[in-house]
């Protein structure tokens, strides 16, 4: 599809948004070792921050969101407020969800995004929801759904495609495959190499992008909206990408090769951006920019470290949208 290459304020704000998430993901593992500082576990996108910024910064504010348990960073580039967002992963009381998501059932209803289900697989029946409620209000938007290599495999993802297929529903599924699910390889849980190959089957366009190129996903998740908001149904965005820390803060991955992480650290996709920026002339040193997304991170952790628990008197309100009469 034509349209004019990315300004430079477009290809600055791709790179801030890596840097933040980075930044922001830096701070929860390190709170994570620390005793006490985060409840339950902890779950980061470190190495997959290029599939975040490139893809959501493609939507409109219009469109829907429907993450997963590597949630942060897809929220974070969508704009949700770093604050409330650290809060929330603190379970504090001014978090995004009040202190009753934690970490990972995120939802920001302001930004259009739904609520995260941590269930492997639950989330494309939920962008297959959104997106039938578009067309039902005949609206332009699309639903954008994140999901893992290992989700792929799951029973419900492929009845929401295929649903998705026959309704042409204006769905963008995006599998972050990021060549691990938990301790499990991609060819130990997948047959094939590309999952985008899949989309066919459903009768949807697929493609598959070097996940940390963040102008490649970008464009490609810009092609692939407007297809979906043109009413030409929806499609898969396989962004290849490797996930850098253990499944979560608490797995040291003893199970991956150092030589594999090792040649993917030499892809970061922060680090990669940065030189075609420089090299573009659009940038000096990414040290300041970095500076930049550390100070908002020091102020998110000040503000949830000054926010306190909930009350357990508050457990029930806003969990239902028409709570049940609770009987005193
Ligand atoms: C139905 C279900 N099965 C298993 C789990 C435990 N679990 C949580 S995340 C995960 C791995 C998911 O891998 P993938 O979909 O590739 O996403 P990634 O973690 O790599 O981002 C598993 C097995 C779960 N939450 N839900
Ligand atoms: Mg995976």
């Amino acid at each position: 599809m034509q349209r004019p290459p990315l300004d430079r304020a477009q290809r600055l704000a791709l790179l801030t948004d890596m840097l933040l998430i980075r930044a922001f993901e830096d701070r929860v593992t390190q709170l994570a070792h620390e005793q006490g500082r985060l409840p339950g576990m902890q779950i980061t996108c470190h190495g997959q921050e290029a599939a975040a910024a490139g893809v959501v910064r493609a939507l409109t504010p219009e469109d829907v969101v429907v993450t997963n348990h590597r949630g942060h960073g897809h929220l974070l580039a969508r704009g949700v407020d770093p604050n409330a967002l650290m809060a929330e992963i603190m379970g504090r009381r001014d978090g995004l969800n009040r202190g009753k998501s934690g970490t990972l059932h995120l939802a920001d209803p302001s930004r259009n995004v739904l609520m995260t289900s941590t269930v492997v697989g639950a989330a494309p029946p939920l962008a297959v929801g959104a997106a039938f409620a578009h067309r039902y209000r005949g609206e332009k938007a699309a639903t954008c759904v994140f999901f893992g290599d290992g989700a792929a495999a799951e029973g419900s993802v492929h009845e929401a495609m295929n649903l998705a297929g026959v309704w042409k529903l204006p769905v963008l599924f995006v599998c972050e495959s990021n060549c691990w699910a938990g301790a499990q390889a991609h060819r130990e849980h997948c047959p094939i190499g590309r999952i985008a190959d899949r989309a066919a089957s459903y009768g949807m366009p697929g493609e598959a992008v070097d996940g940390n190129d963040v102008e490649a996903v970008h464009e490609a998740a810009l092609d692939l909206l407007e297809g979906r908001r043109a009413g030409h149904g929806p499609a898969l965005l396989e962004c290849r990408t490797y996930r850098m820390h253990g499944h979560g803060e608490h797995d040291p991955q003893h199970y991956v090769d150092k030589a594999e992480l090792a040649a993917w650290a030499g892809r970061d996709p922060i680090v990669r951006y940065a030189e075609v920026l420089r090299r573009d002339g659009l940038l000096d040193a990414v040290e300041p920019l970095a500076v930049h997304a550390s100070g908002i991170v020091d102020a998110a952790v000040a503000f949830a470290d000054a926010s306190p628990y909930p009350p357990p008197g508050e457990a029930l309100e806003h969990v239902y949208a028409n709570p049940i009469a609770r009987e005193v």
